[in-house]
C-alpha cells in the first residue's frame, strides 16, 4: 500500500526530528520494507533529510525484538566509530525515536515504523559497475562483522529463525512443490531438477556449526550490494544499511551472499539467464575486501569455505524465489508476472557459473591465505 505526501507528513511528526516538512516520496528499495524518503527544512533553512520505514510484520513477526537488534548494533557501532575516530566514510546509520523515546512509532494507519537519518552523497547500485564497487562493498561488511566482534551474541535476538538454515529452506521447497497450491510445478520442472541434484550439498554449513567446527557470531545476513551506501564522487563504501537480519549467524552467509549479489554483471531478475556469470575478477576484488577487514577473526576452514559459501547462497536464494513463486509471491514483493521465477533462475545461473569455476576461486583463496 502506498500512503500519501499528508500521510508521510503525518508518520514525520510522530518522531523526535527537527524542522518543516518539505516534502516525502516512496523509494523503491527491498523487497521486504516499504521505504519513504522525507525532506525537512531546520529554522535556519538547512535541508536534512530521512528516511521513514513501515517494517514488513509478515515476514518480522516481531518487529520491536528487531528494533532491539537494531537499536544495540548501532549504537554499538557508533560508539567505537566516536571513539576511535575510525575511519568508516564520517557517516553511521542513526536511528531517530519517536517522541515518546522509543526506538519506533506505531503510525497512524497501524504499522510499526522507525526513522533514520538518511546518508548523503551517496548512493546504492543494484548491479556491480567495477572491481573497486566489489572490494568497498566487501570491505565495508567485512568491518562492520569486525565492529559488532565483541558484541556479546546473547545481545543480538534470532527474529527470523533458521534464516539461512538451507536444509530448512530446501525442505519448504519440497513440500511447496508437493502441494503446488497454485498449480505452477509444471512450469518449474526444470528448475526443480537443477535443485534437487545438489541436495547433497545444502546441510554443509550447518553440519560444520552442529559439529563445533563453525561458530555463530554476530552477522548481517542480508549482504546485497544495495545494503551498502556508496560514496558517488570517491566509489568508496561509506556505511552498510539494512539491519533488519542482523541475528546470530555464520561469517560465512554474509561472505556467500555478497559473492551472490555483487559479481554479476546483471540484476537479480535479469530474464536472460545467458548474461548471468559470477565474474572472477569481481569476486577476487571481494576476497581481497572482505579478507582486508575480516582475516584478524576468521579461521582458517571458514576461509577455505568461502567460495563453497557462495554457491550455497545463491542456492539457498534460488530455493527461496521458487518457494515463494510455488506458494503465489506472498513473501518477495513482485513488480510482473513470474517476478521471483525469473530471479529464481538467475540465481541457479549464478550457481552454474561458480560450479564451473570453483577450483579456480579456491586456488585464489588458498594463494591469498598462504601470503
Ligand atoms: C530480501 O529486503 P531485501 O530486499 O534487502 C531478503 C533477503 C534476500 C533478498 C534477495 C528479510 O532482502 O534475505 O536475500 O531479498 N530479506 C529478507 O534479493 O527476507
Ligand atoms: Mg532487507
Amino acid at each position: 500500500m502506498s500512503i500519501r505526501k499528508d500521510d508521510i507528513a503525518g508518520i514525520g511528526s510522530q518522531f523526535a526530528i527537527n524542522g518543516i516538512f518539505v516534502e516525502g516520496e516512496e523509494v523503491q528499495s527491498g523487497h521486504i520494507n516499504t521505504t519513504y524518503l522525507a525532506t525537512y527544512r531546520n529554522d535556519d533553512g538547512e535541508i536534512r533529510r530521512y528516511i521513514f520505514q513501515r517494517i514488513n510484520e509478515n515476514v518480522f513477526r516481531q518487529p520491536l525484538v528487531v528494533m532491539k537488534n537494531i537499536e544495540r548494533v548501532t549504537n554499538h557501532i557508533n560508539r567505537k566509530v566516536f571513539r576511535k575516530k575510525r575511519d568508516f566514510g564520517g557517516q553511521t546509520l542513526n536511528l531517530y525515536p519517536g517522541k515518546d523515546g522509543r526506538n519506533c512509532i506505531v503510525g497512524v494507519f497501524g504499522g510499526i515504523w522507525r526513522c533514520y537519518n538518511y546518508i548523503e552523497g551517496c548512493r546504492t547500485y543494484d548491479v556491480v559497475e567495477n572491481t573497486r564497487q566489489a572490494y568497498q562493498a566487501a570491505k565495508a561488511f567485512g568491518a562492520f562483522q569486525d565492529l559488532v566482534s565483541d558484541l556479546p551474541i546473547e545481545k543480538v535476538e534470532v527474529t527470523i529463525p533458521g534464516f539461512h538454515d538451507t536444509p530448512k529452506r530446501y525442505a519448504r521447497l519440497i513440500a511447496a512443490m508437493k502441494s503446488d497450491a497454485c498449480d505452477r510445478v509444471k512450469d518449474v520442472q526444470k528448475e526443480i531438477d537443477f535443485i534437487t541434484s545438489r541436495e547433497s550439498i545444502v546441510g554443509v554449513l550447518v553440519d560444520h556449526l552442529a559439529a563445533g567446527r563453525l561458530i555463530e557470531r554476530v552477522t548481517h545476513n542480508d549482504t546485497k550490494l544495495n545494503n551498502v551506501m556508496i560514496d558517488e564522487q570517491t566509489d568508496e563504501a561509506v556505511c552498510v544499511i539494512d539491519l533488519d537480519t542482523v541475528m546470530p549467524g555464520l561469517a560465512l552467509y554474509d561472505f556467500g551472499d555478497l559473492i551472490r549479489g555483487a559479481t554479476s554483471p546483471v540484476a537479480e531478475d535479469e530474464p536472460d539467464t545467458s548474461k548471468v556469470e559470477m565474474r572472477l575478477p569481481m569476486f577476487e576484488a571481494i576476497v581481497e575486501g572482505y579478507l582486508e577487514t575480516a582475516a584478524s577473526f576468521l579461521t582458517p576452514l571458514e576461509i577455505d569455505l568461502l567460495p563453497f559459501s557462495a554457491k550455497l547462497i545463491s542456492l539457498e536464494t534460488g530455493i527461496r524465489f521458487l518457494t515463494d513463486y510455488l506458494e503465489g509471491d506472498k513473501y518477495f514483493r513482485i513488480h510482473r508476472d513470474n517476478h521471483n521465477l525469473d530471479r529464481c533462475k538467475t540465481q541457479l545461473a549464478l550457481v552454474k557459473s561458480i560450479e564451473d569455476q570453483e577450483d579456480k576461486m579456491l586456488n585464489f583463496v588458498k594463494k591469498w591465505h598462504r601470503a
